[in-house]
């Protein structure tokens, strides 16, 4: 007999266990009983009735600026607020987590088998008679035949916020840093740490780091070209990298990540932090002497962990979120709560970020325009515009909307091979994730696609049923929500897994969070002031044009 799990009958987070031909579902500390989860104790009805739904905070958030102008320089009101931020949005994740690859209910080595990524939801249930459980066609169309269909690029659709191919570059770069599947294994594995780390800048392990250092004065391994720092050739540094054949020996660069010489984009971010590295070692030198290399080396690496959260919050969420209210990093917010100082990367995480979308087909700098084949791995074009006048171009160029139809041709096989790991995964649908993350599930297609008939039409062709269609095809055909740049889902499901992540490293802990711990009051003062503008001003030589996650108008 079919599993009876397979048509997901409880609700509200509640954990569904066969029972022979039967189930029941574990309504426990859910606030919900009867035999789906779905009654309301007392206390969950008032707060229902009460709680604003997240399309209503949304709103809030975006729109009565007058407010917000208000709201951002009383510091009760915006601490209070930030609070709140960081306090829902991080108890939406589970810490400890619940759920991974390996098995599918919670088991030990969902806590201690760090090589898998957790998730959020179990797989679909074993044994069930299609795909996606119980709803929809009892089979999917191929990978191909959606990403063609419904995520491929016609024209390129510039983004509506105007965020530009700087932000595009910091994205793939910060993410870059814990997103690292480990294909060999599975979809499902990972050979990251689960967390802002910076070991797309120092190696993910000792032996890697100890190749980029230069074991004096705690500095990275650099070169200099026309008088200015940037990553160590391949021959200093032997590290692993991925280049293809053709790209001569003295054009290969030692990065903490071996797929950074990829793109120009990354290799910029690569040479701001090393530059950045190096200064910060020249301050902490200045201001402890005795220092060896070794301290001297990690407390940079700490100050930069610091800065980098700083500018994700401030600028990079910031801008992301489309909100008027002024974000800002206080670990001191959360130090009177129970606070779980520890972090899990999902799966899901993982693939609601697959923003290709993001990248255009073509790159304008200074008067010259790169076709996708000439820019990719072609990290000489920073050498023959300049640095500075790079990150300008980068700065002045729009990026594509986060969207359907807006996959460009080199990234549109990176979608397909999202599916099939989808599917290998046995991962829920998009409407079994929005409940997991507190908004309505889509009741048809023609409200997914936000009122575009003819896509919904051939997505019912496609999956039958909208509870059917895939979580990461569902996030990529969805329209970014009113003044932000990604979907409503990506935004719900993002928010969590984003301010959990960067709130649960340990520099935010009561402990670590002080002076000491970046070399003093100097060292915090860096941590707690960086900027996205002066990161690159600083460590540039020349003119400072524009350095912004968006085009001004
Ligand atoms: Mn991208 C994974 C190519 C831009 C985010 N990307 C991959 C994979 C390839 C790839 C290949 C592995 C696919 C697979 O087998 O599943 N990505 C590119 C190329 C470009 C690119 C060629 C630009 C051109 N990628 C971007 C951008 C982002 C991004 C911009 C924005 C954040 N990509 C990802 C994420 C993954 C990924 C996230 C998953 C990484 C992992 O799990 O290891």
């Amino acid at each position: 007999a079919e599993n009876p799990c397979c048509s997901m009958p409880c609700q509200n987070m509640g954990v569904c266990m066969r029972e022979g031909d039967s189930y029941s579902c574990d309504c426990t500390r859910t606030g919900y009983y009867g035999q789906n989860c779905d009654i309301p104790e007392f206390w969950t009805s008032i707060k229902v009735a009460l709680k604003p739904s997240k399309k209503t905070t949304h709103h809030l958030l975006t729109n009565y600026k007058w407010l917000w102008d208000i709201v951002n320089k009383i510091p009760f009101l915006s601490n209070f607020i930030m609070r709140a931020v960081y306090k829902i949005r991080s108890s939406t994740v589970d810490s400890p987590p619940l759920y991974h690859t390996g098995h599918d209910y919670t088991s030990w080595d969902t806590y201690a088998d760090r090589s898998y990524y957790t998730r959020a939801l179990p797989p679909v249930p074993p044994g069930c008679p299609i795909p996606m459980g119980t709803a929809g066609r009892k089979e999917l169309p191929s990978p191909e035949y959606i990403a063609e269909t419904f995520l491929a690029r016609r024209k390129f659709i510039p983004d509506k916020r105007r965020t530009n191919v700087l932000f595009n570059f910091m994205a793939q770069h910060f993410t870059h840093q814990f997103f690292k599947t480990d294909f060999k294994k599975g979809a499902g594995r990972t050979w990251g740490d689960h967390g802002v780390d910076l070991s797309h800048i120092y190696g993910e392990n000792v032996e890697r780091q100890h190749q980029l250092r230069s074991f004096t004065d705690g500095k990275l391994k650099f070169q200099r070209v026309g008088g200015e720092e940037f990553p160590p050739s391949l021959a200093d540094a032997p590290v692993h990298m991925i280049y293809p054949p053709y790209v001569p020996e003295q054009k290969r660069f030692a990065i903490g990540h071996e797929f950074f010489g990829l793109l120009p984009g990354l290799f910029v971010f690569s040479t701001v932090w090393l530059r950045e590295h190096n200064r910060v070692c020249d301050v902490m030198k200045e201001l402890h002497p005795d220092w060896d290399d070794e301290r001297l080396f990690q407390t940079a690496r700490l100050i930069l962990t610091g800065e980098t959260i700083n500018i994700i919050i401030n600028e990079y969420v910031q801008h992301l979120s489309g909100y008027n209210f002024d974000l800002f990093w206080d670990p001191e917010l959360l130090f009177k709560d129970q606070f779980q100082y520890q972090n899990r990367i999902f799966v899901e995480f993982n693939h609601l970020y697959h923003w290709h979308p993001l990248m255009p087909d073509q790159f304008h700098i200074n008067g010259t325009t790169y076709g996708m084949k000439d820019y990719l791995f072609n990290t000489d074009l920073v050498f023959k515009h300049g640095f500075g006048t790079t990150v300008d171009a980068m700065s002045k160029q729009i990026a594509g909307q986060i969207g359907p139809k807006n996959i460009g041709p080199v990234n549109l096989k990176v979608a397909v091979e999202t599916i099939k790991h989808e599917r290998n995964l046995r991962m829920q649908g998009l409407n079994q994730y929005r409940k997991r993350f507190g908004i309505p599930p889509y009741k048809t297609f023609l409200e997914l696609t936000g009122g575009d008939a003819e896509m919904a039409a051939q997505l019912e062709e496609a999956y039958g049923d909208v509870d059917a269609v895939e979580l990461y095809v569902g996030l990529m055909i969805e329209q970014p929500a009113p003044g932000s740049v990604t979907s409503e889902t990506i935004i719900e499901m993002g928010g969590p897994f984003s301010v959990k992540g960067l709130l649960s490293n340990p520099l935010c802990s009561p402990q670590w969070w002080k002076p000491s711990t970046f070399g003093g009051d100097a060292g915090f003062r860096m941590v707690r002031t960086a900027t996205l503008r002066d990161l690159f001003c600083r460590n540039m030589d020349g003119p400072c044009g524009l350095v912004s996650f968006a085009v001004p108008e």
